[in-house]
């Protein structure tokens, strides 16, 4: 039944040399606590500063491109997350995203007012883009994939 003799010791080693020397070491150097006050010299530098965060709200640049979102169902049912967009006129990049978890490739379409447009279709985890040129009008954005349209991936593009 031996014990390590100084266990204590080893492990304030193995923390903090420093520490340990104090504690367990033979009291040689005591008494030098250095304590000059010096610290407070260079402390008038703290000045905060304002930095200007401008926060993502910029959207009305200019007259040009826009994007809307959408995403495909997570849990693999045959729908989007929304049934209704909108978009200013001009170039409009309608973006869809297939989460991961929908199990099914998808894409995005956009037809109406002569338009007639699809995205690529994607497998799940990627991203399908569809960019347009839109008037002012009333658009259907769906799903290209052979039978998902008819089960309800679709949707109004109001674009003013
Ligand atoms: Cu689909």
């Amino acid at each position: 039944m031996l014990r390590p003799t100084r266990p204590l010791c080893a492990a304030a080693l193995a923390a903090s040399a420093a520490l340990a020397l104090a504690a367990c070491g033979s009291s040689s150097s005591s008494g030098t606590s250095s304590s000059g006050g010096s610290a407070a010299g260079g402390y008038g530098s703290a000045a905060p500063k304002t930095t200007t965060t401008t926060a993502a709200a910029a959207p009305a640049a200019a007259s040009g491109a826009s994007t809307v979102n959408l995403t495909a169902d997570p849990g693999g049912a045959l729908k989007f997350n929304t049934t209704t967009l909108t978009a200013k006129a001009g170039k409009v990049t309608v973006l869809m995203k297939n989460p991961s978890g929908s199990g099914l490739p998808h894409g995005i379409a956009v037809t109406g007012n002569g338009v007639d447009k699809d995205g690529a279709t994607v497998q799940p985890g990627g991203t399908s883009t569809d960019t347009l040129t839109l008037k002012p009008g009333t658009y259907t954005f769906y799903c290209p994939v052979p039978g998902h349209k008819a089960a309800g991936m679709k949707g109004t593009l109001t674009v003013t």
